[in-house]
């Protein structure tokens, strides 16, 4: 059977479909696995399955025989394409299965700002309420107009709950337009400039490339009302956190909601961490145990699809190349 290394825990059921295929060894710790341990592992595998995929020249130095790297996420930005490509390594990711997932946390980012839900929570636990004051006002959402920056998979599911369920006016910039949701939705394309200027919560859904990395920044902001929030769960490098934190700071936008930021987990002394109109959580966008257990079994079929001379379902489109030679 080839070798393969599962570098996190992963459920029973997972775990055994590995095993009929596969001699592997897994890290069985919460805590990250250290580089270290990481590099002697992969020393003479064929397969490796990571949650973080961070795929280096480097790091395909250690690991001479390696075929196929599943990462257990979809977004893959910690591949380095060139490189993978350079040693005919494939690497997967786990579209789909979290899709919903995610959108559904971008609506709790959006209730949360907008009604300041995290914010009251902490104002009645510490037992200040005394009477209905008009201080616990926030912004509606319904009805109000939605701003999505990357129209893909996730970015559909979220731009559907916006429109058919809280009758929010969708407007979306994407790469290439997509008539069908336009349709299907009564979503509108834009230019970027417009959606900022005219949308009540700016959302990002984008992966992180050279060309995403940093889009949001000063001018972005300046750009957007001063009653608007913003919203990130895709990657925090698509925003200039510098950025984000002065317009925050000056008034420029009336708040945030952050699942993702530029340094994970973020600095404790990051100023997002002090202002009452954010709110941040820790990179939970797919973390539901359905979500997370369907991520971890198509991880583990692309990796033995991988391994085992088949093509993985799911090999991330730069490196499809590498299958069609
Ligand atoms: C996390 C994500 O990576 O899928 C992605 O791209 O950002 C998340 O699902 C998750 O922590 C993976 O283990």
């Amino acid at each position: 059977k080839p070798k393969v290394y599962i570098a996190k825990p992963i459920p029973k059921e997972v775990e055994e479909l590995i095993a009929n295929y596969c001699d592997y060894k897994i890290w069985n710790h919460e805590e990250p696995i250290p580089k270290e341990v990481l590099l002697k592992e992969v020393e003479d595998v064929e397969g490796l399955m990571t949650p973080k995929g961070i795929i280096t020249e480097e790091f395909l130095a250690y690991a001479p025989r390696l075929k196929v790297v599943s990462n257990v996420a979809v977004g893959y930005d910690a591949f380095d394409i060139e490189a993978m490509k350079a040693r005919n390594v494939i690497g997967t990711h786990t579209p789909y299965v979290l899709d919903e997932t995610v959108a559904d946390l971008a609506f709790g980012l959006i209730l949360t700002s907008a009604r300041r839900l995290a914010e009251l929570d902490q104002f009645v636990k510490s037992g200040k309420w005394r009477g209905i004051e008009d201080d616990f006002y926030g912004q509606d959402v319904h009805h109000a107009t939605l701003g999505i920056i990357g129209m893909g998979r996730i970015g559909e599911k979220i731009a559907r709950r916006a429109a058919l369920g809280f009758e929010m006016n969708v407007l979306y910039t994407n790469r290439t337009r997509k008539p069908d949701l336009e349709e299907r939705y009564g979503i509108k394309y834009c230019e970027t400039e417009f959606l900022l200027k005219n949308s009540d919560f700016v959302l990002v859904m984008l992966p992180l490339t050279d060309s995403t990395y940093q889009l949001i920044g000063e001018k972005e902001f300046s750009l957007m009302r001063s009653t608007a929030f913003f919203i990130n769960c895709s990657r925090g490098k698509v925003v200039d956190e510098k950025a984000l934190i002065k317009a925050l700071q000056n008034g420029i936008i009336r708040g945030a909601g952050l699942d993702v930021f530029e340094e994970e987990p973020v600095e404790k002394d990051n100023p997002l961490l002090k202002m009452d109109n954010v709110v941040t959580l820790p990179h939970i966008g797919s973390a539901t145990a359905k979500a997370r257990f369907d991520m971890a079994m198509k991880a583990a079929e692309n990796l033995v699809a991988g391994v085992t001379g088949k093509v993985p379902e799911n090999i991330v489109p730069e490196l499809k190349i590498l299958i069609e030679k």
